[in-house]
Order: C-alpha cells, then sequence, then structure tokens
C-alpha cells in the first residue's frame, strides 16, 4: 500500500463477488448465472429481440431476488469509507444490485445499470421498478407498453463513461473489489489507472484475469479483506 498521505482521490470498481457473500449469485463462478443460462440467449440486444419473455423472465427473476437480499461488512465498509474518506472517492460498480446504496454508500455509479430501474424505449426515460415486466405494464411516464430492463446488454455501450474515465484521470489509488476482470471495458481499467501513475490494489477471493496489472493483490472473502483494508486507508489517513 503507498504512503497513504499521497493517496487524495480514490477509485474503486466493483463487481458481482462483492455481493456473493449477500447470497447474489455471480456469473462465474462455480454454479453461477452463466452456467444455467447462455448469455446470448439472456443479455443481449438479439437476445431480447428474439425471445422477450425469456429474457423478461431472467431479470425478473434476478430483480425480485436481490429485494430479499442484505448488504453484507464488505458494502457497509465502503459505505464507511465514502462517508469518512476527505478526498474524492468514486465506486463504479458493474453490479445492478442496490446493495452499495443499502448500505449507505452515496457516490455510486452504476456502469451497468440496475435492476431496480425499468427503461421505456418509447420515451426514452427511467422509472424505478421493483415489480415483474413479464406482463409488459405500461410505462408511468408515457403509457406505452415498451419497458425493458435498465441494464447494460453484452454489445451496448456502458453508462457514463466519460466520468468514468475522469476519475481514472485523477486517481491516486485504484481497488478492484469482487470481479474477475472478464468484461470489457471495466476490466481495462486498471490498465487507463496505472497509465495516469495510480497505484493499483487487486482485492478479490483470488487472482483474477487481469491480477497481472495490479501492483498489489490481496485475496481472500471480501467481507474479511475490505473491511481490514479500509481499516488500514481511514487509519493512515486519520
Ligand atoms: C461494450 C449487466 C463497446 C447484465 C454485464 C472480445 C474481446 C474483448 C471484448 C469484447 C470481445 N467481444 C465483445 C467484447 C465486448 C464485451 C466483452 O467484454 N465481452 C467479454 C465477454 C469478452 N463487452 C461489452 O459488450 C460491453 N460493451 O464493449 O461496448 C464499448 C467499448 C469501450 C468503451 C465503451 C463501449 C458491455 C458489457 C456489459 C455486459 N453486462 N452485466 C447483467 O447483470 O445481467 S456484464 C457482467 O459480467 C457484470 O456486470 C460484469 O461486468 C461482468 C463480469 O462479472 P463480474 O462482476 O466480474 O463477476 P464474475 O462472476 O465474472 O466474477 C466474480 C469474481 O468475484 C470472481 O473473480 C470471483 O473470484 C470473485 N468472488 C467470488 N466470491 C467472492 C469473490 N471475491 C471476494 N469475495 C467473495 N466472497
Amino acid at each position: 500500500m503507498p504512503v497513504m498521505k499521497d493517496i487524495r482521490n480514490i477509485v474503486i470498481l466493483s463487481g458481482a463477488g462483492i455481493s456473493a457473500e449477500s447470497g447474489i449469485d455471480t456469473f462465474r463462478s462455480e454454479g453461477g448465472l452463466w452456467e444455467r443460462h447462455r448469455v446470448e440467449d439472456v443479455a443481449t440486444p438479439e437476445a431480447f429481440a428474439r425471445d422477450p419473455d425469456l429474457v423478461l423472465r431472467f431479470y425478473d427473476m434476478r430483480r425480485a431476488a436481490i429485494q430479499t437480499k442484505e448488504p453484507n461488512a464488505a458494502h457497509l465498509a465502503l459505505a464507511r469509507l465514502d462517508a469518512e474518506w476527505p478526498g474524492e472517492l468514486l465506486i463504479v460498480t458493474q453490479n445492478v444490485d442496490d446493495l452499495h446504496e443499502r448500505a449507505g454508500a452515496e457516490r455510486v455509479l452504476h456502469m451497468h445499470g440496475e435492476h431496480l430501474l425499468a427503461w421505456c424505449t418509447a420515451c426514452d426515460t427511467r422509472s424505478p421498478w421493483t415489480g415483474t415486466l413479464i406482463e409488459r405494464p405500461p410505462c408511468p411516464v408515457c403509457g406505452e407498453r415498451a419497458l425493458r430492463p435498465d441494464v447494460v446488454w453484452f454489445g451496448e455501450m456502458p453508462y457514463r463513461m466519460d466520468e468514468i474515465y475522469a476519475a481514472l484521470r485523477e486517481a491516486d489509488l485504484f481497488v478492484s473489489i469482487g470481479t474477475s476482470g472478464a468484461v470489457y471495458p471495466a476490466a481495462g481499467f486498471v490498465r487507463n489507472a496505472r497509465e495516469m501513475g495510480a497505484h493499483t490494489l487487486e482485492l478479490n477471493l483470488e487472482p483474477s484475469k487481469g491480477t497481472r496489472w495490479f501492483e498489489e493483490a490481496r485475496h481472500g472473502p471480501a467481507t474479511q479483506i475490505v473491511p481490514a483494508w479500509v481499516d488500514e486507508v481511514l487509519s493512515a489517513a486519520s
């Protein structure tokens, strides 16, 4: 860990691994989502065009599931860091659950969208959504029956990329938590950060696909290694 007095701006990237101990399926771990569903069948625009019912049921099931889960110690530790860190901090999450927010974090950016939003393809507005979409409910804004999950599928542009790259340019510390490094552009952020001189740290259950790009790596369950790291950062900064 670098000398913390030199650290002012922190960018954190989180993935499914931070929510695993809350009971939310990851994608590529043993028994993960992609073992039971082919990505091409449920997480692409082509899949939605080909079989909308299959895709809507897949997201209806996951939207309902996350509402039965609770944030874990890793989410709570990041929320504490968000509240107490004196410098810039941005939690860029690839996750579409709301556990960072329910833990109390505020500076959260969902680059792949959110389960709890429905996107109207007729009027292009987004509405909070906790129910199902399979019955083709009317858009709360325009009334059209044209709602889809507000989730970024493969082949679609992730959200707020300009803000993310701007934060990476300013970062003194980039921390990746619970992600396999399998999907771009998120998997490339560590290299953007390094090129700009940031220190890079991987916190994951095991080495990710991109672990060689990180100056430092700590491996173990997020509920153990993330609170320990947050304690270290906040005590070094005080
Ligand atoms: C885009 C929302 C253009 C949906 C998701 C060929 C080469 C390179 C790239 C491509 C290529 N062909 C196509 C591409 C682009 C493609 C891509 O990267 N494909 C991959 C498969 C090769 N990417 C896209 O299409 C993206 N869009 O590129 O647009 C563009 C380009 C540049 C700039 C702008 C635009 C859009 C991708 C978004 C897809 N949507 N999610 C949904 O949720 O249903 S992706 C989904 O998988 C996640 O959001 C996440 O991003 C990704 C990886 O998942 P992880 O979060 O990492 O989870 P995973 O299960 O994989 O890993 C869990 C990790 O946690 C593991 O390492 C495990 O060890 C660890 N873990 C487990 N338990 C714990 C733990 N760690 C700690 N504690 C624990 N207890």
